[in-house]
């Protein structure tokens, strides 16, 4: 059974996008048995480094694997389900390319932009770098409903996770197709319980504080 690693506590502002919802809503979408566990927020032990060099969440453990990374879990998780990757080698390559593009090319402006970004106080100067990616994003997905060709997949769960940020800020108003593909997304009875989930689990560390 896979262990998912996440904090003990977060502050309210993360709450929801912790990045441990990745892994949770892939598992509720394959239907795999798992079990949720935590390293303190405060504090980042030998322990935690030796299984995160950074020192961040989530790491999952399965058996004899460890892992880091929720792109790395995110497509170990998909291995183990045909409804997250199709089996063959062109579907699974073309799922691959759309996970590492949802990190590496929209979460890569779309952290530091959010990072800078102060909502009402001027043009944020990454602005139009994130507005490009939008731009060819919305022109790649077209008519379909999911970014691979097999339909809904382990890459849009990382992608429509890495546009809620700028779903909620605005920055996707004038992109109306990348919108309905976000909300879709999340309209999935696997991330509402994700999502649940991992609020919980935080309240649960807000009563284990105050205890
Ligand atoms: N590239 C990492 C980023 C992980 C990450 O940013 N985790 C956040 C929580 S969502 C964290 O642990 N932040 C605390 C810190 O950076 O010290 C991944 O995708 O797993």
């Amino acid at each position: 059974m896979i262990t998912v690693w996440t904090y003990d506590w977060v502050p309210n502002g993360p709450r929801g996008h912790v990045r441990d919802i990745r892994l949770r809503w892939a598992l509720e979408e394959a239907g795999l048995d798992y079990v949720v566990k935590s390293v303190p927020f405060d504090g980042r032990g030998p322990d935690h480094i030796a299984r995160q060099p950074f020192g961040q969440i989530p790491f999952i453990d399965d058996g004899e694997v460890t892992l880091f990374e929720s792109g790395a879990c995110l497509l170990y998780i998909a291995r183990k389900s045909e409804v997250l990757m199709p089996r063959d080698g062109k579907g699974e390559a073309d799922v691959t390319q759309w996970l590492i593009a949802a990190l590496n090319s929209v979460e890569m402006v779309s952290v530091p932009w959010w990072f800078i970004d102060k909502p009402g106080q001027g043009d944020n100067p990454l602005g139009g770098w994130l507005r490009s990616r939008f731009e060819r994003l919305d022109a790649a997905l077209g008519d379909r409903d999911w970014f691979a060709q097999s339909g809904f997949s382990v890459a849009d769960i990382m992608m429509a996770d890495t546009l809620r940020v700028p779903l909620k800020r605005g920055a996707l108003d004038t992109y109306p197709k990348l919108i309905a593909y976000v909300e879709r997304a999340l309209a999935r009875p696997a991330f509402k319980k994700a999502y649940d989930d991992q609020l919980a689990h935080f309240a649960a560390g807000d009563r284990a504080r105050a205890s």
